[in-house]
């Protein structure tokens, strides 16, 4: 059986390419991975998402231990069979989900115990539920239980959760066992502080994992303050094992991640503002809501081959926003999937060729011009 396994296969400066191997198939890096947050990519079939270039897909602790339950995946044959994606799946670990969604929270050594944002039920996650969760969905990468602590917040409160979430990540390791073929990804914490950071670093890999996230990130500092972290945050980790920035972002925020030797990320951002009619294209941003389109006979992106693009004109895709169509949402959301996956694609060609360099520049002079 094919063993998960990372290889890169170039460097240009820090940015790294090469191909995680999973039994259910490769995931080519640097990787964006959709948000399948409740068993589905929202508006995508799966087929469709597969279309756009995703080699994997993200799911969530938090949403299906309460909807419909982990325990009813298991009994349906896992996540994957589900949900009709034979590929790699990611799940998240729900720490973070409990934090941002549910309601009375109460947090201890142990865990979290919440009431859910759904019906109001109480549930408890740990690290050892969450690997057990994990594993009745069928999980290819699971992530470690942590705790993304929310902003403002003192240093000293972001050392002691970080210090809390490195312990929460050795139960983690332990619950998880040896499961060849699936994989346990640590999840680096510490907030701004360096310090913290390689704290942080260093505990994970004392324990050892196949992979290792920045967590933490991406949670309203700005880009400029998370670019100065992920300017030594990855140097920290493992150089053979895959590197993943959770929650990341804009597609100038993935640039940049991966300039500094980001492998992985997620981000609700192409399919949720598919849904907002926010379409992202090599010249930027475009609200399809805007009046300029409504006689606009033009694609979104003349270059762009998804089908949104080869077959609508602006003047549909303004329409059918108006009228609250859902082929609305469904075709922004193919469009800026792909978009996503076509920049990831570039950016690997362009490591791969040694040429990063160039196609930053590229990317950020054809942005300023702005949209047609
Ligand atoms: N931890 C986990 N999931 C996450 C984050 C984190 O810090 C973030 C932060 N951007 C997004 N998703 N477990
Ligand atoms: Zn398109």
């Amino acid at each position: 059986m094919t063993r998960f396994s990372f290889r890169l296969s170039a460097t240009d400066g820090k940015a790294r390419t090469g191909v995680i191997s999973t039994p259910r198939g490769e995931i080519r890096t640097p990787a964006f991975m959709p948000v399948g947050t409740a068993a589905t990519v929202k508006a995508m079939m799966p087929e469709s998402v597969r279309a756009t270039g995703a080699d994997i897909l993200l799911g969530n602790t938090y949403h299906l231990m309460l909807r419909p339950s982990a325990e009813r995946i298991a009994r349906l044959g896992g996540l994957h069979k589900f949900m009709n994606w034979e590929r790699p799946i990611l799940t998240d670990s729900g720490g973070f989900q409990v934090m941002s969604l549910a309601s009375l929270r109460k947090l201890t050594e142990e865990g979290v115990t919440f009431s859910s944002h759904v019906d109001g039920s109480k549930h408890h996650l740990s690290p050892e539920r969450s690997m057990e969760i994990q594993k009745l969905l069928g999980s290819d990468i699971v992530m470690a239980f942590d705790e993304c602590p929310a902003l403002p917040a003192t240093e000293e409160d972001v050392a002691k959760s970080m210090r809390l979430s490195m312990r929460w990540a050795q139960r983690s390791r332990d619950a998880f066992g040896d499961r060849p073929g699936h994989a346990l990804f640590g999840i680096m914490q510490g907030g701004v502080t360096r310090a913290l950071r390689e704290e942080s670093a260093a505990a994970l890999t004392a324990i050892g994992f196949d992979g290792y996230a920045v967590g933490g990130l991406a949670v309203g500092e700005g880009q400029e303050a998370m670019f100065s972290v992920l300017d030594y945050a990855p140097g920290c980790l493992p150089e053979d094992k895959p590197r993943y920035l959770m929650g990341v972002g804009k597609p100038d925020d993935i640039v940049g991640a991966v300039e500094r030797g980001i492998d992985m990320m997620d981000c609700v951002l192409p399919s949720r503002s598919g849904r907002t009619g926010q379409a992202w294209t090599r010249r930027g941003q475009v609200n399809i809501k805007n009046a300029r389109h409504q006689d606009d006979p033009r694609p979104l992106d003349e270059a762009c081959t998804c089908p949104a693009c080869r077959n609508y004109s602006r003047a549909y895709l303004h329409h059918v926003f108006r009228t609250g169509e859902m082929i609305s949402g469904m075709l922004l959301t193919w469009h800026n999937l792909h978009y996503y996956q076509e920049l990831m694609a570039g950016l690997r060609a362009a490591i791969a060729a040694g040429e990063l360099a160039t196609f930053v520049a590229k990317f950020h002079a054809l942005r300023a011009e702005g949209d047609i």
